[in-house]
């Protein structure tokens, strides 16, 4: 059986002796090995034609979690509660999903990378959960692979389907949420606060563009985590062979 490639997209980040650094948690990388895929991280710093050669090379993409992104992208202003934000990711993510819709190939955002998928399509972002939305439920204090609160999954979605639940306990380490959702998305998920959890790309010609709030790579001991990562591969395969 062929394996599929599947980009991943890191972060940067500086170390104590100011070296500029490149990295990903290994979990994401586990997660796709595990699923039956071949992890190809994409560095930061690429140009547009470098990008478009591995996009014509790859059969998906997996938009990773990491910092956020900058306000600008959703007409927001830059605020303090902002945290590791990076502009060269922030392009290159955006630029990464319009290619890979137009490509038509599969993609997956988790956590940082489902809010890509919304802004990077028009959609906003609420810039901290607990001030934007004081009553909420807390959402960032989740220890990796711990299940912090449960989301509700919209019925007939293809989330629905690949999960085969209405309802599942899921992990929980983010500050931020999606506001507006932008057009041409389906909010598929919600935590029992209203926080948007999951969106898809409803009849995506690249079958499968999902994206989800929460971070399955660190939940790979759980059928649901698992039988996300295997739906996507097996998409990637299935259109790539
Ligand atoms: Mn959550």
């Amino acid at each position: 059986m062929p394996l599929p490639l599947i980009g991943l997209t890191i972060s940067r980040y500086t170390d104590d002796v100011s070296t500029s650094q490149l990295s990903m948690p290994e979990a994401y990388a586990q997660a796709i090995t595990k699923a039956g895929g071949v992890p190809l991280l994409i560095p930061l710093g690429l140009t547009e034609d470098a990008l478009q050669r591995i996009i014509t090379r790859i059969d998906g993409i997996l938009f990773t979690g990491g910092g956020d992104i900058h306000p600008e992208r959703y007409g927001g202003a830059m605020s303090n509660q902002c945290q590791s934000v990076d502009a060269d990711r922030d392009r290159i993510e955006i630029f990464l999903l319009r290619q890979i819709i137009q490509a038509p190939k599969p993609f997956l955002g988790i956590c940082r990378g489902c809010h890509i998928i919304n802004v990077g399509l028009g959609g906003s972002l609420y810039i901290d959960i607990s001030t934007d939305r004081p009553k909420s439920l807390e959402h960032r204090r989740s220890r990796r692979d711990v299940l912090a609160h449960p989301v509700r999954i919209k019925e007939g979605s293809q989330l629905a389907k690949i999960i085969g639940a209405e309802e599942i306990e899921v992990n929980s380490r983010h500050h931020q949420a999606i506001q507006k959702l932008a057009a041409g998305l389906t909010a598929v998920a919600f935590a029992p606060d209203g926080v948007l959890e999951a969106i898809e790309m409803p009849d995506y010609s690249g079958f499968f563009g999902l994206g989800v709030q929460w971070q399955p790579e660190d939940m790979l001991e759980h059928k649901p985590a698992r039988d996300l990562f295997r739906a996507f591969i097996q998409t990637a395969r299935d259109i790539s062979f």
